[in-house]
């Protein structure tokens, strides 16, 4: 059997299906889970999404106010199967992990490249743009037709991850893209919802990580941090730092940015985002974190200064 009927099967077979994703969850992982969430609506199946701090620009999203939240897991007793949305790797999966243990039947659907296949099932093409379009298949599979909430659903996963379209596309993205737009989807709004409205206290965080940023390594290399105290300041939570990274790859000379989250004292959340030819994930998979090739991340316990040595030495060993 193919891993689609094993998939299928399972689901058929469950009563009861929870659907999960990885912590401090994006688009594409609450997206995700909410596509199937309004998938086994249609199929008349009983499921649930937990997701316990969602981000709520995703609160469009048919099925998000259903959700279950809260740091307080549901009873793993309730449900025979769990599906894995968007997760590498079982630590990945936050406080989440421990419930997905307790379910006798676990299903993963993914795209990361460093996925450890931890689930009985593992769906993983590392090709697709996002965890969203691989559901496309899985959904084709169990025959469920895209109506207009999953389409909206399925859209908002692959437009986050592809950072608007601008990459990790292939023809085959566009190909589903355009099957899901023929649902009459409006593609603007979600634009516009998604990327482009934000909030007084936001933009004002990304003018003190601009206020920071310096340039290493002859200009080929841009950082910036934030604190948890601009958090506080701000009342903002980490969600609301999304995109940040992204203003030092802006900038002409630069072929990685990196961002630096502190969680608590010395412990450091990285984002990195290369250009052109630098595979961050190698960087991060060295230390315990992992993602894509031009889009990684990983924790560090080090100081601001032994963060820029550190990443600035291992970027140096690619950089042209
Ligand atoms: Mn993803």
């Amino acid at each position: 059997m193919s891993v689609l009927e094993n998939i299928k099967e399972k689901i058929d077979e469950s009563k009861s299906i929870l659907m999960i994703a990885h912590e401090n969850p994006d688009g594409d992982a609450i997206a995700s889970a909410l596509a199937l969430y309004n998938a086994f609506q249609k199929l008349e199946k009983k499921s649930a999404v937990y997701i316990p701090s969602p981000d709520k620009t995703y609160s469009f999203l048919a099925g998000f106010d259903e959700m279950l939240i809260g740091e307080t897991a549901p009873d793993a007793k309730n449900f025979d199967l769990c599906i894995s949305l968007d997760s590498s790797d079982i630590q990945r999966l936050g406080i989440c992990g421990d419930i997905f243990k307790e379910i006798d039947d676990t299903i993963c659907i993914d795209h990361h490249i460093t996925n450890q296949n931890f689930a009985d099932i593992n769906y993983i093409n590392a090709v697709a743009s996002s965890t969203c379009e691989n559901l496309m298949v899985v959904l084709a599979s169990l025959g469920v037709a895209v109506n207009k909430e999953i389409a909206e659903c399925l859209y908002t996963g692959i437009l986050t991850d592809t950072g608007g379209f601008r990459y990790n596309i292939t023809p085959e993205t566009m190909e589903i893209v355009a099957t899901i737009m023929e649902t009459g989807i409006n593609v603007s709004k979600i634009y516009r919802t998604v990327f482009d409205i934000t909030s007084f206290n936001k933009v004002k965080l990304v003018g003190r990580a601009i206020d920071r940023l310096e340039l290493l390594n002859d200009g080929k290399i841009a950082f910036t941090y934030m604190t948890k105290q601009d958090l506080e300041e701000l009342e903002l939570d980490e969600n609301d730092s999304d995109g940040i990274v992204n203003e030092g790859r802006n900038i002409d000379s630069v072929e990685v940015s990196i961002f630096a989250k502190e969680r608590d004292e010395d412990y450091y959340k990285i984002s990195m985002r290369a250009n052109e030819y630098v595979d961050v994930s190698v960087i991060a998979s060295k230390y315990a974190g992992g993602g894509h090739v031009r889009a990684a991340g990983c924790e560090l316990n080090m100081t601001l200064d032994q963060i820029k040595t550190t990443l600035c030495e291992e970027i140096a060993k690619q950089l042209k």
